[in-house]
């Protein structure tokens, strides 16, 4: 972004107060934010007292050398024990923690109890395998209760875990193999994508042969899908079934120090290797539980919660694994995607097993939209009482869509923003208490510092755009990027003195509450104004025609920047219609105002998304500007670039 701050373009007045049962007996209510804001730390050290710890921590917060913090620092604790064996010790063993659905339609009901066996034997079958408190473990699984059940066991004994998504390539598996030092890979022949096995074993195979990676001593093999003809290196690869079946089914979790590494997950950035975020034990438990418990409302003993998220992603290890689970929640965990075998099979889920709660992100409710309403229509989705939404900014008439169609018009949406670095949610409206605006963040949490600066690092006044920062730390940060404390420095906290850097453009509206208007990176300069790629977006997707869209500002020797918008159509729309374009030019111009009308407009059939749904904005750049492609290595689906760049009209 130069100078000049972000513009404020976006109007939007509609609003939902919180249903008055939900507020009446709402886990968390106004005062939360009253005591935090009395006494930050105490707050943050009440929240750490919902976990049991074996010796419970008298520091809350060391600050002494920053950015690098320390919180509940004398405390110590067992991330396994409190996501598994205390439930079990308080009487609920016979609670399903885990409702699994198989892509396939195979299903597993998992209590705590069997939970508390099955980590059990995976930590034996670990420390057999010569793994360490401290060691790296790499985890390459689909969305199977084997990915669950290692997460824990790796937490159990201490070992730092370090999820690569089942999509990624053995390329990418390598370098993050190496990049950690892992020295056992957990992983599986194969797993189910649209219908078909997809196999993973190859790929571990293939990423072992690179150079780093020779300190993997073990590969231990879940048996998904039985296929045939998967290598196997006697004396290194062990199965699953035969080796972690037969371990003792009783384990003592021993404590660790709150600072302990917990995992180390690969955020790709735009430019450069992946960055390691490292996060620790005691912190970052106490605000992913704390989270999951204020922002869902979760009454574990009657909710049914589902977060859709894929447990490689971040939002799958606070709000699959250690929020849920650390709050004795029931929930499901489905491997495949959302249109397998039909575009109403998460609907079908829904009504099966009866979710109260979901959690998804904007890209998966735009598909539902463009799928048509017809589709949830012909479920009972009467169960939900709360929605969520994670991932990237949810544009308003997406979130008035879901509210409505999915949540029946009763249930409250509730936007979250976080990133991999922040560990857990940090601004998001609660339940029973925030009066909701589609579209918006609105609030930081009781106990979060967050608000937006210009480029002098001085804050907006209400009204104004600027740069999304955090100006405290909390619990669950990211303690530093993986062996390159420079980099952590560099990246987050060196734009802007003592303030942390989240990369977000954002903007405070006329209440002060916080919108996201996307990565700053993809900021358009046209004619002097700063334009945020959501707000365009936005008014794109309140057109009756536009299911999503993307936009881009391509150079331009008159205005800088032009804008550029890829727009999917919904359902029944119809791409070649007479004056279309047209048509949504001059509707952007009403909702935002002349300067931000697109220049092009172009209607595609795909867009490209990273694996955790995020538009990638970058290649639609490349294309706009008539460039050879960047990386697509984190692409879901490369051939939707040669799809896009096959119908561009030529270059122009
Ligand atoms: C949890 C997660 C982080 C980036 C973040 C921002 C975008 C996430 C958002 C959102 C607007 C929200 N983002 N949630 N933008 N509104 N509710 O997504 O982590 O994969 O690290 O991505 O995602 O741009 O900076 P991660």
């Amino acid at each position: 972004m130069s100078n000049e701050s972000l513009a404020n373009l976006l109007k939007e007045e509609r609003r939902f107060a919180p249903p008055a049962d939900l507020a009446a007996s709402a886990n968390v209510t106004a005062e939360a934010y009253e005591q935090a804001k009395a006494d930050r730390l105490g707050f943050w050290a009440a929240q750490a007292r919902r976990l049991s710890w074996e010796t419970e921590p008298t520091e809350v917060l060391d600050w002494s050398n920053p950015p690098f913090a320390k919180w509940f620092a004398d405390g110590r604790l067992n991330v396994a024990y409190n996501c598994v064996d205390r439930h079990v010790e308080n009487g609920l063993g016979d609670r399903v923690a885990l409702h699994f659905e198989g892509e396939p339609g195979d299903t597993r009901t998992i209590t705590y109890a069997e939970l508390q066996r099955e980590v059990s034997k995976a930590a034996h079958a670990l420390t057999e395998l010569g793994v360490q408190a401290g060691d790296r473990v790499a985890i390459y699984l689909p969305m199977i209760p084997e990915a669950v059940v290692a997460m824990l066991a790796c937490a159990r004994i201490g070992a730092p875990h370090s999820l690569v998504f089942g999509g990624f390539s053995a390329d990418a598996l390598a370098t993050r193999i190496n990049d950690a030092d892992a020295r056992v890979v957990i992983t599986a022949d194969g797993g189910y994508r649209r219908g078909k096995p997809s196999a993973l074993k190859p790929a571990v195979d293939e990423a072992l042969t690179r150079p780093g990676t020779e300190n993997v001593r073990s590969v231990l093999v879940v048996r998904r899908t039985g296929q045939e003809g998967i290598g196997w290196t006697e004396g290194r690869d062990v199965w699953w079934h035969e080796f972690v079946e037969r371990q003792p089914e009783e384990h003592t979790p021993q404590a660790f120090d709150a600072e302990h590494p917990l995992f180390i997950l690969y955020t790709s950035g735009t430019t450069g290797k992946p960055k390691g975020i490292l996060h620790t034990t005691g912190g970052y438990l106490t605000q992913v539980s704390y989270t999951h418990h204020a922002v869902f409302d979760l009454k574990p003993e009657s909710d049914v919660f589902w977060c859709t998220a894929d447990v490689g992603w971040v939002t799958g290890h606070s709000y699959i694994v250690y929020g849920p689970l650390s709050n004795g929640a029931t929930e499901v965990l489905y491997e495949g995607t959302p249109d397998s075998p039909h575009q109403g099979r998460w609907w079908e889920i829904v009504q099966k097993y009866g979710v109260t709660i979901l959690y998804t992100a904007p890209t998966a409710i735009r598909a539902a939209m463009k799928w048509g309403d017809d589709i949830p229509a012909k479920f009972d989705l009467s169960s939900l009482r709360v929605l969520g939404s994670v991932g990237e900014p949810i544009n308003p008439e997406a979130w008035v869509w879901y509210r409505k169609h999915i949540g029946g018009d009763r249930t409250p949406v509730v936007d979250t923003w976080w990133q991999t670095e922040t560990g857990g949610m940090m601004i998001s409206p609660l339940p029973g208490v925030t009066e909701t605006k589609p579209g918006s963040a609105q609030v930081p949490l009781p106990g979060i510092a967050a608000t937006v600066v210009d480029d002098e690092a001085r804050e907006v006044p209400d009204g104004s755009g600027g740069y999304l920062v955090l100006t405290e730390p909390w619990p669950s940060m990211l303690r530093t990027i993986w062996g390159d404390d420079q980099r952590y420095l560099d990246t987050y906290w060196s734009r802007f003195e003592g303030k942390y850097f989240a990369g977000d453009g954002a903007k405070k509206d006329d209440d002060g509450d916080i919108w996201l208007l996307g990565r700053v990176d993809d900021v358009m300069l046209v004619s002097g104004h700063n334009i945020s790629t959501t707000e365009v977006e936005s008014a794109l997707v309140s057109h009756p025609k536009v299911a999503e869209a993307a936009v881009v500002g391509a150079t331009d020797p008159q205005t800088t920047q032009a804008i550029c918008a890829f727009v999917i159509l919904r359902g029944g729309a119809d791409a070649e219609e007479e004056g279309l374009v047209e048509e949504l030019r001059a509707h952007v111009g009403k909702q935002l105002g002349p300067i931000a009308k697109p220049k092009r407009i172009l209607p595609v059939a795909e867009l490209p998304k990273t694996r955790s749904g995020k538009i990638m904005r970058r290649l639609l750049r490349d294309v706009a500007e008539h460039r050879t492609l960047g990386d697509v290595t984190t692409l879901t689906d490369s051939s939707v670039m040669d799809l896009i760049q096959n119908q561009l009209p030529a270059a122009s």
